[in-house]
């Protein structure tokens, strides 16, 4: 029998690991046959009135969410999306995003992680790229308001069929109220129904999550059930969770730390009780750790100092934390020594990307490691090269570029062969434009990078991107957007632009590129009208000149 779980179909290019590489992952257990979809229901098998999850005063215990993600998931098939549709989700951390997330694995259908900034400009490219044919959003939230996006995104984007819309304020013009959705009650379909699709394969597109992109447009990276799954379940292991683990989901629910390192997958898989906070504030973490006994939570490096400062005058009880992880963006070492002393709970750090490799420090490594590296490999499987200019290997300890390929790396960006000499080597290792050291122990020290990118405490700005829509503005000819120090974020943004006329101010700016319907963490925190951009022998703009003016 061919246990290939695409058997019978061919899967795209960019969803093709090479065979030899994808038996090795197989006969090594790295990857399973459990579609994502099936996690909820096997809990609730073993233990169904365990907690699985929490949105302020709303429990489910993992009977109820299986079978509500279930009943969605036929309401959803009811409104006629089906295996393999594409359905963009931007929701905030409510239990809702669980729901529709698990609801479309059971339908084999893809969601498309965008996220809660997102607006006009990003959401139309996702749609147009995807042709996606639902979009999921809340009515309101933080004062802006998702029903119009989403009304203009249907008009504007012909595939876009269904508008789901998540809140007490539903109704609008011709969308669906997600609430009717989850109180319709559809027949259940018997497995031997002619109606009913057999489900994913192990092997299909789960989900596509958006990558930082450093070529002007945002990019997709596909990833499938097997390779997701292994990532959840193999960082759920290394963090020691199981049943009576509780995570708590601090940053956005759809960022792939958050949902698999092991974030909410990896605490589901393992049947732990998944805890989400409405906001990253320390006041709100803070209460939901003392009162639901949160033993691991995850946060990028901007929020660290708040957290510390916030123990430090309120004193909550956080007696039940083990683990705080944090990434994103570089940790400085300074901080790191201080989060044990001062929360009472290990730091684990966390080195990852939306194309998939992880880097983690593990819980018994001696400190020295867990201040100062942002962890090795999860998988014994990842592959890591550090390599010169030239692509030759350099020493341990030695700067260079990280390159990797592994059972959970992407091996092509969705829909997207123009980019695979840009991002991938010959041999299919993914070019992640970080500068690395790598100690002898595999542990890796982030020291840089070569892409185009700001990282913005850990919000990444495509530099190319943000260019392109300031040449639109009337009074500029010519723009580069750069990273500059920053206490509170690690980096921001700069644009150097040169003007005709009087150079728009930094507010401007921002509301110009608010109507072009960016979103706002794009917008240049700071903005220097330059007479002209410094240029290379070869004539590209010197960004290493502009990142070195004060
Ligand atoms: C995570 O994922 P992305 O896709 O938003 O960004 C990936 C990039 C990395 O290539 C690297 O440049 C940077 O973010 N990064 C770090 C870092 N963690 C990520 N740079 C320095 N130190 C760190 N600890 O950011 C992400 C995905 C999964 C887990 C954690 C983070």
């Amino acid at each position: 029998m061919d246990n290939t779980p695409t058997a019978g179909r061919t899967a795209p290019d960019w969803l093709r690991w090479p065979p030899e590489a994808a038996a090795r992952y197989r006969s090594a257990g790295y990857w399973g046959d459990e579609p994502l979809g099936d996690i909820p229901r096997r809990q609730a098998a073993l233990r169904p009135t365990h907690t699985a999850l929490v949105d302020g005063e709303r429990r489910w215990s993992y009977a109820a969410l299986a079978a509500e993600t279930d009943r969605i998931s036929r309401a959803l098939r009811g409104l006629g999306l089906t295996r393999g549709d594409r359905v963009i989700v931007q929701l905030p951390n409510i239990a809702e995003f669980v729901l529709v997330w698990f609801a479309l694995q059971r339908l084999g259908a893809v969601p498309i992680h965008a996220m809660p900034g997102h607006r006009r400009s990003e959401i139309s490219h996702l749609a147009r790229l995807t042709d996606a044919v639902a979009y999921v959003v809340p009515d309101r939230h933080a004062r802006f308001d998702h029903r119009e996006l989403a009304a203009e995104i249907r008009q504007a984007a012909n595939a876009v069929r269904q508008v789901i819309v998540v809140g007490e304020r539903g109704d609008h013009r011709d969308a669906v109220s997600f609430a009717d959705l989850r109180h319709a009650n559809p027949a259940p379909e018997s497995p031997s129904s002619p109606a009913a699709d057999p489900g994913p394969d192990a092997g299909d597109l789960a989900l596509l999550l958006l990558s930082g992109g450093t070529t002007g447009t945002p990019k997709l990276i596909p990833r499938t059930h097997r390779d997701y799954a292994y990532n959840a379940r193999a960082a759920a292991e290394i963090c020691g969770l199981g049943p009576d683990s509780v995570y708590l989901a601090v940053l956005p629910a759809a960022f792939n730390f958050t949902l698999s390192c092991p974030g909410i997958l990896g605490t589901l898989h393992a049947g732990g009780t998944v805890v989400l906070a409405p906001n990253p504030s320390p006041v709100t973490a803070f209460e939901l750790i003392a009162r639901e006994r949160v033993t691991i939570t995850a946060v990028n490096p901007p929020l660290v100092p708040h957290w510390l400062a916030e123990c430090r005058e309120s004193r909550p009880d956080l007696s039940s934390l083990r683990v705080l992880q944090v990434g994103a963006a570089r940790l400085p070492d300074e901080l790191a020594r201080r989060i044990e002393p001062e929360l009472g709970c290990r730091l684990q750090q966390v080195f990852g990307m939306a194309e998939g490799l992880l880097n983690l420090t593990r819980l018994d490594d001696p400190d020295a490691l867990v201040h100062t590296t942002q962890g090795r490999p999860i998988s014994p499987a990842d592959e890591v090269l550090v390599v010169d200019r030239a692509g030759r290997p350099v020493p341990d300890g030695e700067v260079g570029e990280l390159l990797t390929r592994g059972p959970y790396t992407l091996r092509g960006y969705y829909r997207s062969p123009g980019h695979a000499d840009t991002h991938f080597t010959p041999d299919g290792h993914y070019r992640t434009g970080d500068l690395v050291r790598r100690l002898p122990s595999g542990h890796l020290r982030v020291v840089g990078r070569v892409k185009d990118q700001i990282n913005r405490g850990g919000e990444k700005i495509d530099a190319t991107e943000v260019e392109e829509h300031l040449l639109a503005h009337p009074a500029v000819t010519a723009a580069a957007v750069v990273a500059a120090p920053d206490p509170a974020l690690g980096e921001r943004s700069v644009a150097f632009l040169v003007c005709t006329g009087p150079p728009p101010t930094a507010r401007e700016l921002a509301a110009f590129l608010r109507a072009r319907g960016l979103a706002g963490y794009k917008a240049p925190d700071r903005v220097e009208a330059v007479p002209e951009l410094p240029l290379t022998p070869v004539g590209k703009i010197d960004k290493k000149a502009l990142r070195a003016r004060p």
